[in-house]
């Protein structure tokens, strides 16, 4: 693949983590957003603009190698909030990747879009056994961009791999994200991996680091040649001190998406 990977929501919090990483993976970076990315590096293109703005993804587009589609509200919010920015948002990205000619596009989905799937009684969590079950507007909308990414690769021969992201943070803050971080090193490989994946056609994989509390399965990420470095579990410790010991017959451990599928997470509670 020639030509720079177009990253969308480049000033978000995985967009920083990637404009940092993907250079040292041999990948030059375009990045995307509607504010100016903050303190560009040498050799990085930087571009302002909407991801709803088909127009201007479309000439954004143009060259790239790859899109890696970030851009959105990253928790719940009102409905209309993410109809537009996340729904719209990713058609545009599918969208203006196809007019562009460019043939491979990776999409931040989210765990979300599974949010009320429970914890299985043992074994690990395939995301095959994990169909559409949203927890939240937000979940909708990362259903959503399967389905788009589902069409796109069916319709028009684009390679489009959807990352069910857990928890990416600096660092794990709740025992939850014992089982469900996803680090920074470990998106910079994965994100690697599903641009690097020989023909993957459609995909839809988990995206979480080798934590030992884990239960979704890695497998089908693992195939697309991500190799996880990383383990939540060296914060386990401080975190139960802090905490307690996870309960796992609460909500928050028991389904995937945790907190998302509680009351608070209700739509109401959350302005646009
Ligand atoms: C997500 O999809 C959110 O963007 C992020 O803020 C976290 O809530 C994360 O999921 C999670 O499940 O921890």
């Amino acid at each position: 693949m020639t030509g720079p990977v177009l990253v969308t929501g480049a000033a978000g919090l995985i967009g920083t983590v990637l404009r940092g990483g993907l250079p040292e993976r041999g990948w030059a970076v375009r990045s995307l957003d509607v504010v100016p990315v903050p303190e560009p590096r040498p050799g990085e293109e930087h571009l302002v603009a909407d991801t709803t703005d088909l127009l201007a993804l479309t000439e954004a587009s143009r060259g790239a190698a790859a899109v890696v589609h970030l851009a959105g509200i990253a928790t719940e919010s009102t409905w209309p909030a993410i109809a537009h920015t996340n729904i719209d948002g990713t058609y545009c990205a599918l969208e203006a990747a196809r007019r562009a000619g460019v043939g491979r596009v990776v999409l931040a989905s989210s765990n979300h879009a599974t949010g009320y799937t429970p914890r299985p009684d043992g074994g690990l969590l395939r995301e095959a056994d994990a169909p559409p079950r949203p927890d939240t507007y937000y979940g909708v909308s990362k259903v959503t961009m399967e389905a788009l990414g589902s069409l796109y690769a069916d319709r028009y021969g684009l390679d489009v791999v959807c990352l069910r992201i857990g928890s990416a943070f600096p660092e794990p803050t709740t025992t939850r994200h014992l089982s469900t971080w996803l680090s920074p090193g470990d998106t910079v490989r994965l994100v690697d991996a599903a641009l690097r994946a020989p023909s993957p056609g459609f995909a839809v994989v988990w995206g979480a680091s080798a934590n030992t509390r884990a239960w979704w399965d890695l497998t089908a990420a693992r195939a697309l040649g991500y190799e996880p470095a990383d383990d939540a579990e060296s914060y386990a410790e401080a975190l139960i001190a802090a905490h307690g010991e996870p309960d796992l017959a609460d909500p928050v451990h028991a389904r995937v998406g945790g907190e998302f599928t509680t009351a608070d997470y209700d739509s109401e509670h959350f302005d646009a």
